[in-house]
């Protein structure tokens, strides 16, 4: 099996034994960090998926794969490029919305940010709108980051942005998750909420947004 067949199949598979030996072995080989995230680690998730949508997966298989992948991503973190900016950029509150426990994909926005200069507050996952408004009003952050990967979080994402602007609260808002969309984001989501509302379609992208907003 080539490298990138025994990264993916630890993923697949759900297992960590040898997957940091191929990972320092990536590192010489890829130009970042986040390429070996994105390529094969990505490629081994979505294997998962296929197959769990096709029941040759069971849920605790399916963990087992998310925790292969948070070691893969926690043994990677050392290694991403850092920015340290002593302005501070600003500072995000980020939250997987209400009834979703995906948090893999939150969780790298996080580090991404982290790394360029941002503060982040993340709320974690089930994150209620009056745990977010409670959130937003304790820390007053520059920007909310909201993160769900199933159908029913980007409805929960247009019902959180009702209830934020209902409370009177209109700072940026970054949205991202696999079944989320840049046109579901500008139709749904932003018509409900008085302040901008920003579909990124992967953490990277989600970086240059946030850039271009600390502007
Ligand atoms: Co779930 N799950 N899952 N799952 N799971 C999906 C999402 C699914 C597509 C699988 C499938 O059927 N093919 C499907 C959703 C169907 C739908 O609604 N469209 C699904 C389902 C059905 C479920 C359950 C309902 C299963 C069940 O119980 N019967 C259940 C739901 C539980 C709940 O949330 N209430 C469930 C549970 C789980 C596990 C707990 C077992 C586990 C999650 C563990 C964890 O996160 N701690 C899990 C996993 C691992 C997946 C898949 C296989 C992988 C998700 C992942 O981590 N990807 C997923 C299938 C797939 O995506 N291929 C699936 C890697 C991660 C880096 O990518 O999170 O997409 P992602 O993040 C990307 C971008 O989306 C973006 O940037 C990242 C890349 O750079 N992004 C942002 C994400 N958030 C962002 C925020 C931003 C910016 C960018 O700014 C704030």
């Amino acid at each position: 099996m080539s490298l990138e067949e025994r990264l993916a199949s630890y993923i697949v598979e759900g297992t960590k034994e040898g997957l940091f030996k191929d990972l320092d072995e990536a590192l010489e080989k890829y130009d970042a960090p986040l390429s070996i995230i994105n390529g094969p680690l990505m490629a081994g998730m979505d294997e998962v998926g296929k197959l769990f949508n096709n029941n040759e997966l069971i849920v605790a298989e399916v963990l087992q794969s998310a925790e292969a992948m948070k070691a893969a991503v926690a043994h990677l973190e050392p290694f991403m490029e850092k920015k340290e900016d002593d302005r501070g950029k600003g500072k995000y509150l980020l939250a997987t919305v209400k009834g979703d426990v995906h948090d893999i994909g939150k969780n790298l926005v996080e580090i991404i940010l982290k790394n360029n200069g941002f503060k982040i507050v993340n709320l974690g996952i089930k994150v209620t709108s009056n745990e977010l408004i409670e959130a937003v009003e304790r820390e007053t952050p520059d920007a909310i980051g909201l993160s769900g990967l199933l159908v029913k979080s980007t409805q929960q994402m247009v019902l959180t942005a009702n209830d934020l602007r209902e409370r009177g609260i209109s700072i940026p808002i970054l949205v991202g998750g696999a079944a989320l969309t840049r046109r579901f984001t500008e139709n749904k989501i932003s018509k409900g909420y008085e302040g901008l509302v920003l579909y990124a379609k992967d953490a990277m992208n989600g970086l240059d947004l946030a850039n271009k907003l600390a502007r």
